[in-house]
């Protein structure tokens, strides 16, 4: 990960009180922003942070500030950072862990906590977060005052960097925040190294490619989290490899890269006779690590992520970006390169083929409008760089499917822990970490619901995105399979055609409602060229389910 700007060089000696101390640590580690709710339990820290100009993001729900640290994380690649004041304020915040937790995104989430001195005396929200969080964080700690708040703080965010990463947890009691002077520690990126891989593994690794007919390479975001796209290009260009993207892997290949592929995805699973997987786990997503007779190699970013259950030909645990330079290097002799090219040849005429059929879906005139002609009008309007946010069920499905990603970092979606309500927090973290970039937000219309109250969020930030809502009046993606498991539904209705724009304009953006296919693209090109946020409010066909084989994996 590189240094943000910002970032000091040095150790220094700082005076002040408990807020100050733990805003210069935020700072040695490049941290600006910090995403919050307010809370007298924090007054401390937010006095810190004005000292110090970290700027601070309000929100208006607890889940939105910490799922926004996640993506600000998500889109520069360094920790994101989030307070929330004690008790609910934690607790509101525990999904977002639990989702960093799950894709390896490194955060901080700093907890105000009633006084130690009187603990158990029942302080207003006197609750200990430690324990509940723990099982969602990689560490979870209570800081002592003084230097214990650095200490804390940094090494909270050294093992949020550190692969493999993930989110972290510091409380800082309310009478821990008394005047000090502490040395704050400077950051330095071997604190947070990952482990060097072994080379003889590396050697059996690149042995295996040289060997295989028909390998793929399936890229994950702990490849983008590790900074390694340039040496994942490098290895796939040497050995001539097709490479898919998983989750946050999307991008890390541009889409029109000769080696990148996505329609054909199941035909290079298939017929695959090597699968590599770097970067991530072997979950669900990828069918649980089997690919029929395919031999599988995973590259994981430490010991601790190998997957163990699919039992791997071969495994690394270390640094992806060292571990895919040596792959690179070692590349794969020419006969074994012109076999990878005659499969490549085949999967590239899979994916023409592909992208052909889908494209009356994706111009489609029915009425009332089918998602898919969404994407087809959206796609002439994303810039190369766009951040396209995902936040839904079948809406979101097809998002994957139809959008392509050129840049790492720039297709956020729930990721594998699959938590609706991360668009809007989603947005907000990445208007602070990508400003500029053109900014776009999938929402279904049950996910909106979860943070309805933060397009308030977006108004007051003057967040420039465009909300495009896929509203179908009900809950897609577990409406249809469930009439398709059981005859009937239960619990799967929304209101339908719900005025979702006239809520952003109440709040103070601009509304757009579309019915008909040829409205949609100058209500779109409205949304882009208003200033702030838009929500674009698309009555789509109900009877549209997104073509799945299963979605209780
Ligand atoms: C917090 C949370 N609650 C419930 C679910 C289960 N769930 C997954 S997809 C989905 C339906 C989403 O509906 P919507 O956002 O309207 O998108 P659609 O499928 O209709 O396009 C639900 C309820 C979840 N993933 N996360
Ligand atoms: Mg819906």
């Amino acid at each position: 990960m590189v240094a943000a700007p910002g970032a000091k060089a040095a150790a220094h000696l700082v005076e002040g009180h408990g807020g100050r101390l733990a805003a210069e640590v935020l700072l040695a580690h490049g941290i600006e922003v910090v995403f919050t709710l307010s809370g007298g339990h924090l007054f401390v820290l937010y006095d810190g942070c004005v000292q110090t100009d970290v700027a601070l993001v309000d929100t208006r729900h607890e889940q939105t500030a910490a799922f926004a640290a996640e993506g600000f994380a998500k889109v520069t690649g360094r920790p994101g950072c989030a307070a929330l004041t004690a008790g609910p304020g934690v607790t509101n915040g525990v999904s977002a862990l639990a989702s960093a937790r799950l894709a390896g995104s490194p955060m901080l989430v700093i907890g105000g906590r009633a006084p130690q001195g009187r603990w158990g005396r029942g302080s207003l929200q006197e609750l200990d977060h430690v324990p509940i969080v723990a099982p969602v964080t990689k560490t979870a700690v209570t800081a002592t005052p003084g230097a214990g708040i650095v200490d804390s703080l940094h090494r909270a965010l050294l093992a949020a960097r550190t692969p493999h990463r993930g989110p972290t947890f510091v409380d800082l009691p309310l009478d821990a925040f008394g005047p000090a002077t502490a040395e704050i520690p400077a950051f330095d990126a071997i604190d947070a190294a990952g482990l060097a891989p072994d080379p003889d593994v590396v050697a059996r690794v690149a042995a295996l490619v040289g060997a295989a007919e028909r390998p793929v390479v399936v890229a994950g975001g702990d490849v983008y989290w590790s900074g390694a796209h340039e040496e994942l290009r490098a290895f796939a260009e040497a050995a001539a490899l097709p490479v898919l993207a998983n989750g946050l892997g999307r991008g890390l290949l541009a889409a029109d890269h000769r080696l990148a592929f996505s329609r054909a995805r199941s035909a290079a699973l298939r017929g695959a006779d090597l699968v590599l997987v770097a970067g991530t786990p072997l979950d669900f997503r990828l069918g649980f690590g089997a690919f029929g007779d395919a031999q599988v190699v995973h590259l994981a970013d430490a010991p601790s992520e190998i997957g163990t259950h699919a039992a791997p030909a071969e495994a690394i645990g270390a640094d992806l970006r060292t571990t895919l330079a040596a792959l690179a290097s070692a590349g794969a002799a020419p006969t074994a390169r012109a076999e990878h090219e005659r499969w490549i040849e085949q999967l590239r005429a899979d994916e023409q083929r592909g992208r052909d059929a889908e494209r009356p879906r994706l111009e489609s005139d029915a009425t009332p409008i089918a998602p898919s002609r969404i994407y087809g009008e959206l796609r002439a309007l994303l810039d190369r760089d766009a951040v396209v946010i995902g936040d839904g069920g079948d809406f979101v499905s097809y998002a994957g499917k139809y959008i392509d990603t050129f840049v790492p970092g720039s297709f956020l979606d729930p990721g594998p822990y699959g938590c609706l309500g991360t668009g809007p927090g989603y947005a907000l973290g990445a208007s602070r970490g990508r400003p500029g970039r053109q900014l776009v937000l999938l929402l279904g219309d049950g996910a909106i619901g979860f943070s309805l109250g933060d397009l308030d969020s977006l108004v007051r930030h003057r967040v420039d995105v465009t909300a495009i809502v896929g509203n179908n009046g009900i809950w897609g993606l577990e409406k249809h399979p469930m009439q398709a498991l059981f005859g009937y539904d239960v619990v799967a209705d929304l209101q339908p055609e719900a005025r979702y724009d006239l809520v952003m304009e109440a709040l103070g953006g601009h509304g757009e409602l579309v019915r008909e296919p040829g409205e949609l693209r100058p209500a779109l090109q409205r949304a882009f060229a208003t200033p702030g946020p838009s929500l674009v409010n698309v009555l789509t066909d109900p009877g549209d389910a997104y073509p799945r084989s299963s979605n209780l994996a």
